[in-house]
């Protein structure tokens, strides 16, 4: 027999979602006549709006004539990798600088390619758990420790540093992931803290993979969509983003890498060049059919319906963190993301997560599934329609 990846025999736990979804199932088979409702993964509910969804379709017809069909466009339509620098980066990048994907997850995995078992990763405490365990896939990490895996740096994000890391943990040579808009805290860094880790990476010789996935929830003018914001970002961070959180592409997948052509590993040679010997070794594109809806995503028509559609949960977000300070319960997030970040003190996070299940039947997802600083916080998801939003508020409002 062939053997195990031993990297996969390090991680400790299976992947968070499907946990949840399995403590679901368990409730439900238990009480058969419960009206669950789901603010747990942060999985889009409401339909692709009609500009874009047009996109997709005549996306679709175009295969469907001999002049017009496409098979395998490894890099993305040019069109698309054009569009997204005018519209996203004001036109800061050369297209051969922008590779298209099936997605942010998916480009983070296979990021972690370039960096290998060597990689020094350092990691948001809490965070999205790919960074951690795609570490651990990819045999950058050790073995597993009473706070996480050794070999991995954890920033804390708390209320006290105002979900914002003390730096002066990034060592040299360090892989630092950062998210913002933050999942899960759903916090929002200013320009000014961007500039901060931006200048850090220099100093250190660090290259930050910077995970942009939630950039159109934010409202606040003054607040950076993206790491290329800040000068020198282009000599130290990669960003990805996707239209999944967007225009509702979670099912459709489509996403893109930025990856300057100024980024050098520490030995000179192009981050650039190896991204894309990676991708094309082990990716063939993403569908042309959902490069299409993306480019309507892009127009001026598209990005209203963006507006509306991102608009649509910020305000799910509002009435659920509404609810939890009506009951007294600290909590961020939700005005630039679509997350509510909530601390319940006394009590671990799948204690408080199997009591909101219990008495609301109501799923979130437990803070301590994002890393152990999470330990003590619920996230709060604001997927969801808006009946059972307004449903789901009332039952924490009365039962909780
Ligand atoms: N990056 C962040 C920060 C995310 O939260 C998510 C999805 C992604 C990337 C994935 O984006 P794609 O472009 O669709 O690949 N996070 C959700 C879904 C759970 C999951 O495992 O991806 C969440 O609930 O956290």
């Amino acid at each position: 027999m062939a053997q195990r990846n031993s990297n996969i025999a390090r991680l400790t736990a299976g992947y968070l979602f499907p946990e949840i979804a399995r403590r679901r199932q368990e409730f439900s088979a238990s009480h058969p006549n419960a009206k669950i409702i789901s603010l747990g993964v942060g999985n889009t509910t409401e339909p692709i709006l009609p500009h874009i969804a047009n996109g997709l379709v005549q996306g679709a017809q175009r295969l469907s004539r001999t002049e017009t069909y496409m098979g395998y466009m490894d890099e993305g339509l040019l069109e698309l990798r054009e569009q997204i620098n005018k519209v996203i980066y004001a036109g800061q990048f050369n297209t051969d600088e922008i590779f298209i994907s099936d997605g942010s997850k998916c480009d983070i995995g296979r990021l972690q390619w370039l960096f290998g078992p060597g990689a020094r990763p350092v990691v948001q405490d809490p965070s999205y758990p790919v960074y951690v365990d795609g570490s651990v896939l990819a045999g950058a990490a050790g073995a597993a420790n009473e706070y996480g895996y050794d070999g991995i740096i954890y920033m804390p994000c708390v209320l006290e540093n105002e979900y914002f890391p003390d730096l002066s943990k990034i060592g040299k040579e360090s892989l630092i992931y950062f998210c913002s808009p933050n999942n899960p805290t759903g916090a929002v860094s200013t320009k000014e803290q961007l500039k901060m880790l931006v200048e850090k990476a220099l100093k250190t010789d660090s290259i930050i993979i910077f995970d942009a996935a939630y950039s159109e929830y934010i409202r606040d003018d003054a607040l950076p969509k993206t790491i290329y914001a800040v000068d020198g970002a282009e000599r130290c961070a990669i960003e990805v983003n996707s239209f999944s959180k967007s225009a509702g592409f979670t099912g459709v997948r489509l996403g893109w890498s930025v990856v300057p052509k100024a980024l050098k590993f520490s030995g000179g040679e192009s981050v650039n060049a190896d991204w894309s010997r990676v991708q094309s070794t082990i990716f063939n594109g993403a569908s042309n059919i959902a490069q299409f809806g993306a480019l309507a995503a892009l127009d001026v028509e598209g990005q209203k319906e963006i507006r509306e559609l991102t608009g649509f949960y910020l305000e799910n977000a509002g009435l659920i963190r509404g609810a939890l300070r009506e009951l007294g319960i600290e909590c961020t997030g939700g005005d630039n993301s679509p997350y509510i970040w909530a601390r319940f003190p006394g009590e671990n996070s799948w204690q408080t997560f199997e009591r909101i299940l219990e008495k609301c039947h109501v799923v979130s997802t437990p803070g301590s599934g994002f890393g152990a600083a999470g330990e003590g916080y619920i996230r709060f998801s604001a997927f969801s329609h808006r009946d059972n939003v307004e449903e789901a508020c009332q039952r924490l409002k009365t039962r909780l």
